[in-house]
């Protein structure tokens, strides 16, 4: 079983980006299963196989313990850690070919606190990736998009798993998109876009922990995709075979 994490910041297109890995891989002929471990969520684009709500209830935990909506969400995150074994119990059961998981908006409490990394390492899987997603309507300037590096980069020191990084909805971004996409793989143009829209502190700082994270191997560009169209999903789940199955496709 091979698991792949969708990360990203809130409303960057996780949800329903899993549906549209979960209908790509089931047609070519896989078995997909789907986790939810986002206790907020309400209304999901897929079915779940396996749901973190029906262990941790956001309501039920503001009532107990008599915290606020944010307090709230800050203990469910944290309690997800206390059932890896509910979880993995049901995981195997359903035991699938691809296990597509989908983590909660707030990225800061899955992937900074304790929990998100515990059951990101502790899931017993064969294989691990996660897929950052760059939110499309973000990043269309230089700020904001080194900005979106910069957390993408953290999240990967803080979850220890592969990671490929997505440039989302395309769809509503596709005069920005040639730009954007250079500025992912060519650090030059970048650091000149950044040196024409911010002060010299600003300029040194950015292009200092550009060039860190150039030899670090973040320059290999992202994959544009948009869940609306689909375009883009084929080089996504190249890019996924790739690290889950060292280069064999999906079979037909
Ligand atoms: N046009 C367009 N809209 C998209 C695309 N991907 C997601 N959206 C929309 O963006 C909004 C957020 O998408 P979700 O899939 O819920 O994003 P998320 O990251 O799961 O959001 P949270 O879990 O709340 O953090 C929804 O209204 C989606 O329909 C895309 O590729 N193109
Ligand atoms: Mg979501």
């Amino acid at each position: 079983m091979k698991a792949i994490f969708l990360v990203g910041t809130a409303g960057s297109g996780k949800s329903l980006l899993a549906s549209k890995i979960y209908d790509y891989y089931t047609r070519n002929g896989a078995f997909v299963g789907m986790l939810n471990l986002d206790p907020g969520v309400e209304n999901l684009p897929y079915t779940c196989d396996i749901d973190v709500r029906d262990y941790v209830d956001i309501a039920t935990i503001m009532r107990q313990y008599d915290l606020g909506p944010n307090g709230s969400i800050i203990m469910a995150n944290d309690l997800i850690a206390s059932k890896i074994d509910d979880l993995q119990h049901e995981i195997d059961n359903v035991n699938p070919d691809y296990l597509i998981i989908d983590t909660p908006g707030q990225i800061e409490l899955f992937a900074y606190r304790a929990s998100g990394p515990f059951v990101i390492q502790n899931l017993n899987m064969e294989q691990k990736v996660s897929v950052f997603l760059h939110d499309g309507v973000l990043v269309t300037t230089p700020t904001n998009f080194v900005s979106i590096a910069l957390l993408a980069t953290s999240v990967k020191l803080r979850l220890g798993t592969s990671q490929i990084n997505v440039l989302t909805k395309t769809d509503l971004i596709e005069d920005k998109i040639k730009t954007i996409l250079k500025w992912s793989t060519n650090m030059a143009s970048l650091e000149d876009a950044i040196a024409k829209e911010s002060d010299g502190e600003n300029y040194t700082l950015v292009a200092n922990l550009l060039r860190g994270m150039n030899l670090g191997g973040f320059a290999q560009g992202l994959i544009p995709i948009s869940s609306s169209t689909g375009e883009g999903m084929i080089n996504l789940q190249s890019s996924l075979s790739r690290v889950l199955n060292l280069g064999e496709e999906v079979e037909d």
